[in-house]
């Protein structure tokens, strides 16, 4: 039977409710003797890199494991814990990939879902002050977020070049849209005020995932709470702010606090996997307030007695539409996809011929 040893892993994100939940997973199916429960700290191409609470080591991934993840239409992600076990010439192998407790997911263009990182307990939101800051944007994160049940933080960088009008203006956006209870840390990333600020959400044994565009400051962030200059930066684009995508995969840090922090790339566009119930967790307020509509069915476009347009910001309103949209898109089955194609095809089929009957006529 495998032993847990809290106190080793704990450096490295273990906690009691993942103990439970690990050891309920192993108790249907127990490993070999020989293997050792690990982190997974960093996905390559070819190996992993696995995190055992005192030192790191490579690893490759039995074949089967990743065929099964493959099959479920997931893949290894930062932050999962595994078992894995040396060969007789003392490689490291990946044998099992253990079911997170939490994961985090997105989807790209094509609907197809990829992991962002799993068992992770906070999201620091990290959004940089002038013109990185975009409330949209910040509603996409929070729609993931909830989605994976991870409590988000939202950390606006760059306070020491920001104006106060700019830092006014993005607190007063986020009051106008978000609860007053969300969590929200104003802070220069290069700062160790920074990591004093965060203490709070950074408890021993806690995963924070550090997530926003490129450039937001993110590995600037991670060094500043891990103490020492580990990540790489870069410098932003003069006109625009826009990072140069310098941080290319993700990867986990031990804090000196006892927590852990898992830096990643910014994203190009986030389409976050979540579907039509967790949205409206996220947009609690939207459908709170659709209960005081006069009409049952509203659509909260132009029926009169509409308490949503009344009530919320019309972006917010747009912004939760165009998810709802994507959401329904992304969790249509493939039958569906094929047939609302076809669809598509049709009428345009049909545009053509009567474009061109039309022209034949005159
Ligand atoms: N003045 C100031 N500069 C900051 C702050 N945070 C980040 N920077 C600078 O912004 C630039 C981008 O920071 P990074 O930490 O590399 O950004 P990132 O989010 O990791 O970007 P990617 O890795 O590309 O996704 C660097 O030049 C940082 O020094 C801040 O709070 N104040
Ligand atoms: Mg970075
Ligand atoms: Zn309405």
């Amino acid at each position: 039977m495998l032993t847990i040893d809290f106190e080793r892993l704990r450096s490295i994100g273990m906690t009691p409710a993942l103990v439970q939940h690990l050891l309920a997973l192993l108790a249907e199916d127990q490993p070999d003797p020989a293997q050792r429960l690990v982190r997974v700290a960093e996905v390559h191409r070819e190996t992993v890199t696995l995190h055992d609470g005192l030192a790191e080591s490579s690893a490759r991934v039995l074949p089967r494991v990743l065929r099964d993840l493959a099959e479920a239409e997931t893949g290894l992600a930062v932050g999962d814990w595994v078992l894995a076990q040396p060969d007789a010439h003392g490689a490291w192998w990946l044998h099992r990939h253990l079911t997170p407790l939490r994961h985090v997911a997105r989807r790209d263009a094509d609907g197809r879902r990829h992991p962002v990182v799993s068992n992770a307990d906070t999201a620091l939101l990290v959004m940089g002050l002038g013109d990185d800051f975009n409330l949209r944007r910040l509603e996409r994160y929070l729609a993931l977020v909830h989605a994976s049940d991870l409590v988000p933080v939202i950390v606006l960088t760059k306070a020491d070049v920001a104006s106060a009008a700019e830092i006014e203006s993005a607190i007063g956006g986020m009051r106008a849209r978000f609860a007053a209870s969300l969590p929200l840390v104003i802070v220069d990333a290069r700062s160790p005020d920074a990591a004093a600020q965060l203490a709070p959400y950074l408890g021993a044994g806690q995963t924070a995932v550090v997530l926003g565009s490129s450039g937001a400051g993110k590995s600037t962030l991670t060094n500043t709470l891990i103490g020492a200059a580990v990540q790489d930066t870069g410098a932003v684009r003069e006109h625009d702010s826009r990072g140069k995508h310098t941080t290319t995969a993700r990867s986990l840090h031990c804090l000196p606090g006892g927590a852990c922090v898992i830096d990643t790339p910014g994203l190009r566009a986030l389409r976050p996997d979540a579907d039509e119930a967790a949205l409206a967790l996220s947009f609690g307020d939207i459908e709170s307030l659709a209960l005081d509509c006069r009409f049952r069915d509203c659509r909260h476009g132009d029926e009169p007695g509409c308490a949503v347009r009344a009530g919320v910001a019309p972006d917010r309103l747009r912004n939760y539409h165009k998810l709802l949209r994507e959401a329904r898109r992304d969790t249509m089955t493939v039958l569906e996809r094929q047939q609302q194609v076809a669809q598509w095809k049709a009428r345009g089929r049909a545009g053509h011929a009567r474009a061109k009957a039309k022209r034949e006529v005159s």
